[in-house]
């Protein structure tokens, strides 16, 4: 880790989180990379090009200076507590958070944490206008930044501005309860490109575009005053060769032999692996088991459920009530079918390292991905991913992202639980030569579409040739389209 002297950048990544934790050790602070696709993508762009990747570090008070890391340039942005709690927790996780995802609960209208929405938002953008090159390319990640590409445009005409977001954009009857809808979109029509994950996504904006500023999209894009916006699906991915490496090594199969025999050689293991997030479905999925076991169509126990539920966002209202009524569940299913030393679910709200994950996935018979409504589900991906030896089964909602592509999943609407049930069943009695075949499929698929390739098609169409693959320093063309 060293400290860098801010010479511009021709490559800048916005996003709200950095890609580092802070670890304390004997010798003081130091920086970690933090495991994640995005990293992984952009990591080979920003090392060629000094890039330079803005975001908050944790914490709260005043930022770290920047640094540079595995040869990325970061450049922490402060938060204030009272931030914290309107720009990140208030108006990002509880106002958009649950109105973009088809208002699965009621997204809270507070006026004050719009002020400090856009204050954070002018705070980021601010930091790109000074980091970036003449001509740079800046490219701003996901719901917490929306502004930010019209505030930096205003700053530096000159820069080429993308703009992706990780969540499901909303249809028009729903983005219209927003209180602040027009200073929204203006906010992301600052940007030359603006990704999503599903065309869905894309073709609620240009039609967004037209109902609320009279625009008049063509195709995949729209005439803003003098600038055309173009709005595309680039359906993001994981490290698939990293995940498929972690779920050969010899300890990572050895730990999931352990994991079996610790659940006690179950015939079926079905796995849940989530941030405990109300859009997850985690409620469906232990109603729908709870409702078999009770009908004895599974029995513990042949059958067992393990649950990961990572904590997140524990101080916000919506996610308090879910955790008690995940947990009461839970307490309920194991109190009416478990036994001693063999409870029915194994639920761990806790969070584990990538190797251990990917023991879980190893270990899975079924795995249930039950999304309400779900931007992508990386976890999908990993499972298939981790898969190498064509077993398990994948059960996947038709309201995530991921099932546009893992056509061969077994697709459930998580909303019908006897369908959700009767899919179980399905899923559990597969004939293997049936799951092989879809779990070869889908493993296809994913290897040409990694997320090396979702960062290649997103800059490619943004106007960068060929960035992270095979990747050419000094060819990035710097023009303004
Ligand atoms: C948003 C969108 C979109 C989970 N628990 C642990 C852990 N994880 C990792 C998983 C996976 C990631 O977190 C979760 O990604 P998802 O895609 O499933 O969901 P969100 O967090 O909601 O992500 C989503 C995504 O952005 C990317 O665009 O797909 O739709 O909502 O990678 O493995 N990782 C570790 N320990 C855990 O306990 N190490």
């Amino acid at each position: 880790m060293s400290s860098y002297a801010g010479e511009g950048s021709s490559f800048v990544v916005v996003a709200n989180r950095l890609p580092v934790d802070e670890v304390i050790t004997d010798e003081g602070r130091e920086w970690r990379q933090s495991p994640g696709g995005l990293v992984t993508a952009l990591q080979p762009v920003l090392q060629a090009e000094k890039g330079t990747w803005i975001g908050w570090a944790g914490g709260t008070g005043e930022a770290p200076d920047p640094f540079e890391l595995d040869g990325m340039r970061l450049s922490p942005v402060a938060l204030t507590a009272d931030e914290l709690t309107s720009y990140y927790e208030g108006f990002s996780n509880a106002t958009l958070w649950p109105l973009y995802h088809d208002a699965v609960e009621p997204p809270v209208f507070h006026r004050p944490w719009w002020d400090a929405y856009v204050r954070v938002n002018e705070r980021f953008a601010e930091r790109a206008a000074e980091v970036a090159a003449p001509g740079a390319v800046v490219w701003v990640q996901d719901y917490q930044l929306q502004l930010v590409p019209a505030m930096l445009r205003r700053r530096r005409p000159d820069v080429r501005i993308g703009f992706f977001l990780h969540i499901p954009f909303p249809p028009v009857e729903l983005f219209m309860q927003l209180p602040k809808r027009l200073e929204l979109l203006d906010g992301l029509l600052g940007a030359d490109l603006v990704g999503f994950q599903r065309p869905l996504a894309a073709q609620n904006f240009l039609r967004l575009t037209r109902h609320l500023f009279a625009l008049q999209p063509r195709g995949k894009t729209v005439e803003f005053g003098e600038r055309v916006v173009r709005a595309d699906a680039f359906p993001i991915s994981i490290d698939v060769a990293a995940m498929e490496s972690v779920a050969v090594s010899t300890p990572v199969q050895q730990r999931a032999r352990e994991l079996r025999e610790n659940l006690g050689d179950p015939e079926t293991v079905i796995l849940g692996v989530d941030r405990l997030d109300y859009t997850k479905g985690i409620e469906q999925r232990l109603k729908a088991f709870r409702e078999l076991l009770a009908e004895g169509r599974l029995r513990v126990p042949d059958a067992v459920m393990v649950q990961v539920a990572t904590p997140s966002r524990e101080r916000v209202e919506h996610y308090k009530a879910l955790r008690s009524n995940v947990e009461r569940e839970v307490g309920r299913i194991n109190g009416d079918f478990g036994r001693v030393g063999r409870p029915a679910v194994h639920y761990l709200h806790q969070s584990y390292r990538r190797d251990e994950l990917a023991a879980l996935y190893l270990a899975a018979d079924v795995m249930m991905v039950t999304p309400l409504r779900d931007g992508m589900n990386l976890v999908a991906k990993e499972y298939v991913a981790s898969r190498t030896d064509l077993g398990g089964t994948l059960l996947l909602s038709e309201f995530a992202g991921a099932a546009g592509e893992l056509r061969q999943a077994y697709q459930v609407n998580p909303h019908d639980l006897d369908g959700l049930k009767a899919t179980l069943m399905t899923a559990v009695e597969a004939d293997p030569m049936d799951r092989v075949r879809r779990m070869r499929g889908m493993r296809r698929y994913l290897r040409g579409h990694d997320v090396r390739h979702w960062a290649n098609g997103f800059l490619t169409a943004l106007g960068v040739p060929s960035p992270a693959t095979a990747y050419n320093p000094g060819h990035i063309e710097t023009k303004p389209q």
